[in-house]
C-alpha cells in the first residue's frame, strides 16, 4: 500500500501524540515505592538521600540539555553561514584570545558546578549518621534474610510470594522499619554477590560473601517500598525482591514482639539461643 505524503504526515503525528500520551500515563500512574507502567522518571523519593539524588539528576538533565542545544545551534550556524556557497571567500583568522580563554574557562566552571553538589551527595550517602537501628540483609540464592540484632536478635527469610501484588515484588515476610528513623543496613552475601537496592530510598549496595558492607536510609513516609537484587546472581536473580514496610513507632514495636515469637523456630536464630545458653 502506497501512502501519500499527507497520510505519512498524519501517521507520524499520530505516533507523536501516542508517545506523549504514554509519557503522561507514566507520571499519572506513578506510585510511591514501586515502578509504574511506562514510567520514565525516577521513583518518587521517600528518603533525604533520594531527594538529593532526584535533585542532582534533574539539575544534570537541564545542564546537558542546555549544552547540547547550544552546541547544536553553533553547528547549524556554521553549516548555514559558512558553507562554500554562502561564504566563498573564507576568513584567514587563526586566533582570538578572548574566545579561547572563554571556551577553556566556561567548561571548567561548569565541571566545578557539577563537582560540588556531586561530592556533597557522595558524602551524604557514605557518611553514615548515628543509627537508630541496624538491620543485616543477607543475600542468598535466591532470597533475602533479615536480622535485627538491636531488637531481640531474630532473623527471618523473605521469599518472593507468587500470589502477592505487585507481581514479582511481593514477598512472604517483609522487612519492617519505623518511619523517620535512621536505619543502618549491613549487607553480606551468603553464596555469591547480590546487591541490595531500594530505589525510593536511593540505596544500592553490593552484598558480598566474606565482607560486610553498610549503607543507610531514613524513610520519611509510611507504606510499602519495593526493590530488587541488582547484581546478576544466578538463575533466579530476578525473583528475589526486596519489600520494605515502613510503619509508625508503635506498629514497629508491636511487630518486633510478634516477630520474636513468629521467627523463634527459625534455625538461623540458633546463634541467639546458643548465646543465651552460654550465659
Ligand atoms: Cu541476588
Amino acid at each position: 500500500m502506497k501512502m501519500s505524503k499527507g497520510q505519512i504526515g498524519r501517521r507520524l503525528l499520530g505516533l507523536a501524540v501516542a508517545g506523549t500520551a504514554w509519557g503522561a500515563c507514566g507520571s499519572a500512574f506513578a506510585e510511591l515505592g514501586q515502578p509504574a507502567p511506562w514510567e520514565y522518571k525516577l521513583q518518587e523519593a521517600a528518603s533525604p538521600v533520594m531527594e538529593n539524588i532526584t535533585w542532582f539528576h534533574n539539575f544534570l538533565t537541564v545542564l546537558i540539555t542546555v549544552i547540547t542545544v547550544f552546541v547544536l545551534a553553533l553547528l547549524v550556524m556554521v553549516v548555514v553561514k559558512f558553507n562554500a556557497k554562502a561564504n566563498p571567500v573564507p576568513s584567514r583568522t587563526t586566533h582570538n584570545t578572548l574566545i579561547e580563554v572563554a571556551w577553556t574557562l566556561v567548561p571548567v566552571l561548569i565541571l566545578v558546578g557539577i563537582a560540588v553538589p556531586s561530592f556533597r551527595l557522595l558524602f551524604l550517602e557514605l557518611d553514615i549518621p548515628k543509627a537508630d537501628l541496624t538491620i543485616k540483609a543477607t543475600g542468598k540464592q535466591w532470597y533475602w534474610s533479615y536480622a535485627y540484632p538491636d531488637n531481640g536478635k531474630f532473623e527471618f527469610d523473605s521469599l518472593m510470594a507468587q500470589d502477592k501484588q505487585p507481581r514479582l515484588l511481593g514477598v512472604d515476610n517483609e522487612m519492617v522499619v519505623p518511619v523517620n528513623k535512621i536505619v543502618r543496613v549491613l549487607t553480606v552475601g551468603a553464596d555469591v554477590i547480590h546487591s541490595f537496592a531500594v530505589p525510593a530510598f536511593g540505596i544500592k549496595i553490593d552484598a558480598i560473601p566474606g565482607r560486610l558492607n553498610e549503607t543507610w536510609f531514613k524513610a520519611t513516609k509510611t507504606g510499602m517500598f519495593y526493590g530488587q537484587c541488582s547484581e546478576l546472581c544466578g538463575k533466579d536473580h530476578a525473583f528475589m525482591p526486596i519489600a520494605v514496610k515502613v510503619v509508625t513507632d508503635q506498629e514497629f514495636a508491636a511487630w518486633v514482639e510478634d516477630a520474636k515469637k513468629k521467627f523463634a523456630s527459625n534455625p538461623a536464630n540458633s546463634f541467639a539461643s546458643i548465646g543465651a545458653a552460654a550465659q
